[in-house]
Parts: structure tokens; sequence; C-alpha cells
């Protein structure tokens, strides 16, 4: 069993996709076992994405995400950390699998929808950084 930690963002808590997106999680055979509805602040966001601190969207990535309640839940299943970036789909939801969930609900590459750790590593240090455990 493998742990990631997913972020439905705040244009998805905005637009009503939550009971879909967990929908989605749920159907794929993952179990959720944390789940936390949370403003992010700035301080917390440099923490989270702190390898894009430099790139020239990170200023509108922190305000979009800091501009809302985000949902942010601790997935649990085999090969979860790789199975929910294929569930999830490409970054820009353009590029992204038709039946992803960027693929389906999803237009823009800043707001996409949905975030999940793309390693092991990145599960371990963002879970620690939301739910203080691993
Ligand atoms: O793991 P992902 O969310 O698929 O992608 P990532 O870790 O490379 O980037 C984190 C977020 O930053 C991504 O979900 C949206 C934003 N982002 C990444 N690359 C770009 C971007 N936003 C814009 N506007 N342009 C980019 O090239």
């Amino acid at each position: 069993m493998e742990k990631t930690l997913v972020i439905i963002k705040p244009d998805g808590v905005k637009r009503g996709l939550i009971g879909n997106i967990i929908k989605r999680i749920e159907d794929k055979g993952y179990i959720i076992s944390a789940m936390m509805m949370k403003q992010l602040s700035k301080e917390q966001l440099d923490q989270h994405y702190e390898e894009h601190k430099n790139k020239t969207f990170y200023p509108s990535l922190v305000s979009y995400m800091s501009s809302g309640n985000s949902l942010i839940m601790i997935v649990e299943g085999v090969n979860a950390i790789k199975g929910m970036r294929k569930i999830m789909g490409a970054t820009d939801p353009i590029e992204a699998e038709p039946g992803s969930i960027r693929g389906m609900y999803g237009n823009n590459k800043t707001q996409n929808l949905i975030h999940g750790s793309d390693s092991l590593e990145s599960a371990e240090r963002e879970i620690n950084l939301f739910f203080n455990s691993f």
C-alpha cells in the first residue's frame, strides 16, 4: 500500500466537483484516510511548491491556490502515487487523456483542478507538511 497527498484545488471546490472527483478516486479502489477543507496560506504553498518558486507562473499559481478552500486528502492504495497521477491526467488539461479528471473537467493549465504527489519522497514530504504524519 502506498500513500499519496491529493488536493482538490479551489476551482474544483468552487465548481462543485468534489463529489465527482472523489467518486473517481473511490471507484479506482483507493481509500481516503484523511481529509481537510482549508484555505491554504502563501507560506504553506511556498513549501508545497518549493521546486517551482523561480518559475514565471509561480505568482499566479500561488494567488490561485490561496484564493479559496481546497480539499486536502491522504489517498491510499496499491501504487496509489502513479495510479492517482494517471486518473488526474497531464498537467495541461488540453494534453490530458479525455477520460482523466483534468481531461474531463479542466481547461486551464493553472486552474487544473487537482494535485497528486509525483513520487514517494514528495508524498512523504507533502503529507508531513499538511497532516504532520506519514
Ligand atoms: O504535478 P502537476 O500538478 O501535474 O504539475 P507540476 O508539479 O509540474 O506543476 C504544479 C502546478 O503548477 C500545476 O498543476 C499547474 C502549475 N503549472 C505547472 N507548469 C505550468 C503551470 N502553470 C502555468 N500557467 N504554466 C506552466 O507551464
